[in-house]
Parts: C-alpha cells; sequence; structure tokens
C-alpha cells in the first residue's frame, strides 16, 4: 500500500466504492466522474503506479485486468461493445498514479470521442 494513494484506501477498505469486482488481486468500481452511462475502473490491488512501472513480473496480473473487462462490461449492460482505456503519466492524462483499466460505453458523454 502507498501512502495517500486514493485507490490503495479503496483496496483497503478505508474509503468507499461502488465496487462491483473484488478478488485478492483485483477490484473495479464505478467511477466517481462517469464519462459514459456506464464507466467503471478495473484496478490491482496493489500498487503499480502505472503501466509504465509493471514488470514481467506482472504479466499475469496484467493478464487478468484485460480479461475481467469483458465480463464485467457483459454483466453491466455492455455486451454488445465498449470502450477501453489505461492514462499513463501525467502526459498521458493520467491523474491517480495507482494503475486502473477504464472500461465505458452505453452512450453518453464520451460518444463524442468516438
Ligand atoms: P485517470 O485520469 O486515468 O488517472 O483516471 C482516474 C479516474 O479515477 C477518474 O476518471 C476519476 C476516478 N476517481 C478518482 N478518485 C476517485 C475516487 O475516490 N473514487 C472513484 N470511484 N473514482 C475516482
Amino acid at each position: 500500500m502507498s501512502d495517500n494513494c486514493i485507490f490503495c484506501k479503496i483496496a483497503a477498505g478505508q474509503i468507499p466504492a461502488t465496487k462491483i469486482y473484488e478478488d485478492e488481486d483485483v477490484m473495479a468500481f464505478h467511477d466517481i466522474h462517469p464519462i459514459a452511462n456506464v464507466h467503471f475502473l478495473v484496478v490491482p490491488k496493489r500498487h503499480i503506479e502505472s503501466l509504465q512501472a509493471a514488470v514481467a513480473a506482472d504479466q499475469a496480473l496484467l493478464g487478468k485486468l484485460l480479461l475481467l473487462a469483458p465480463k464485467l462490461a457483459g454483466e453491466h449492460g455492455l455486451g454488445e461493445g465498449f470502450r477501453t482505456m489505461i492514462n499513463t503519466g501525467a502526459k498521458g492524462g493520467q491523474s491517480v498514479f495507482h494503475l486502473h483499466l477504464h472500461v465505458f460505453g452505453g452512450g453518453g458523454k464520451a460518444e463524442s470521442m468516438m
């Protein structure tokens, strides 16, 4: 756990989030500022700062994040399609420096990005 990391605090149950999935390695919860009608984040519980900080030993964990995306998307009404996004680094639009995969779709603001 990294001090002052909001997603580590969510993983530790110290601050609330609307979790839609959780196991020993990974959690998923609704984004607090959704850009689509459905917008959730798939997040490793262990603190990895960004995709750039991931290493070969994280390969299985990264695969788990990716495989969870379509499963959870399907369970949340996005079975016909969805977008994924990983922002990396401040210049890549990352604002929370704990790796996370955005999954969104179902109409809403993000439609204008298509
Ligand atoms: P990014 O810009 O890729 O680092 O996206 C970070 C996302 O995290 C952003 O869309 C808003 C979301 N977020 C930030 N703080 C919280 C929080 O406390 N709870 C939840 N559920 N989402 C958060």
